[in-house]
């Protein structure tokens, strides 16, 4: 950062609203994903901006059901191409999953830059959405797909999915991983798996869990994983700090 102090407290947060402002500037994200991006924050603030057991359990339960999954796909919007292209692009080669663009607020120029963005990462193939392919259940831009890619996939990994398209997503069968720093998000509620925890700090130990796996020769289910129960957690761990 240009002008900031690395030993100032609150570097890793201004480092980010750095990277979300240059994804605005470089056409990638959407002005909308500031107001995204600073809901985050305030969530991240109140969890004490570090991981806690709950997201370290729904990395794990992640982990094992990515790895599971037939046909596994990375869905990339505008906010977290700013923050993490070059781990999704890790997480895409170390699961063998595509990543496909899919955005809310309809551009398609930004896919372009998205996808652009994600090439200059180090990815070798990315996904567009298109009109041979549309979810059900959804009436926002995010319905288009690509047919090789979410349309066909069994699991997904989205991380700040919205809520209307996290459902129609369930609704056709299909399991949601995301990541989402509200547990009391739309989203959060309806996702087969949330990791609640910033997606900066998840996708590091996402791609290591999946990594450990691989080292051992395939992952073990993690005991009993309950998203609800997680999500409570997430909960109590937020009023018993701040209420
Ligand atoms: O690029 P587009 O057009 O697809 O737009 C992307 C955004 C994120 C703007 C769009 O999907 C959107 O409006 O999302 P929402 O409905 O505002 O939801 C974003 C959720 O992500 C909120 O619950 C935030 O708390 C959460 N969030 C924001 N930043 C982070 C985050 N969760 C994890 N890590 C973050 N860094």
């Amino acid at each position: 950062m240009t002008d900031v102090p690395v030993n100032h407290p609150r570097y890793e947060s201004l480092r980010l609203r750095e990277a979300i402002v240059a994804g605005v500037n470089a056409g990638v994200t959407s002005q909308h994903g500031l107001i995204a991006h600073g809901r985050g924050e305030a969530y991240d603030y109140l969890l004490g901006e570090q991981t806690h057991t709950f997201a370290r359990a729904a990395i794990a339960a992640a982990a094992h059901l990515l790895s599971k999954a037939r046909h596994p796909v990375i869905s990339v919007n505008g906010n977290v191409a700013a923050l993490v292209a070059e781990n999704l692009v890790r997480l895409s080669e170390t699961l063998g999953a595509p990543l496909e663009v899919n955005i809310f607020h309809t551009s398609k120029t930004r896919e372009e830059a998205i996808r652009n963005c994600l090439l200059a990462h180090g990815a070798n193939d990315v996904l567009m959405p298109s009109t041979e392919a549309e979810l059900a259940f959804i009436e926002s831009n995010r319905r288009f797909v690509h047919p090789q890619g979410i349309f066909k996939s069994d699991a997904i990994f989205v991380p700040l999915e919205d809520g209307d398209r996290c459902q129609a997503l369930r609704k056709m069968g299909k399991a949601v991983v995301t990541v989402d720093l509200n547990p009391m998000s739309r989203t959060s509620r309806t996702a087969s798996i949330t990791i609640v925890d910033n997606v900066v700090r998840a996708l590091p130990l996402l791609i290591d869990a999946l990594e450990g796996a691989a080292v051992r020769g395939g992952d073990q289910a993690p005991a009993n994983f309950d998203n609800m129960l997680n999500l409570a957690a997430a909960e109590a761990a937020i009023r018993a700090n701040h209420v």
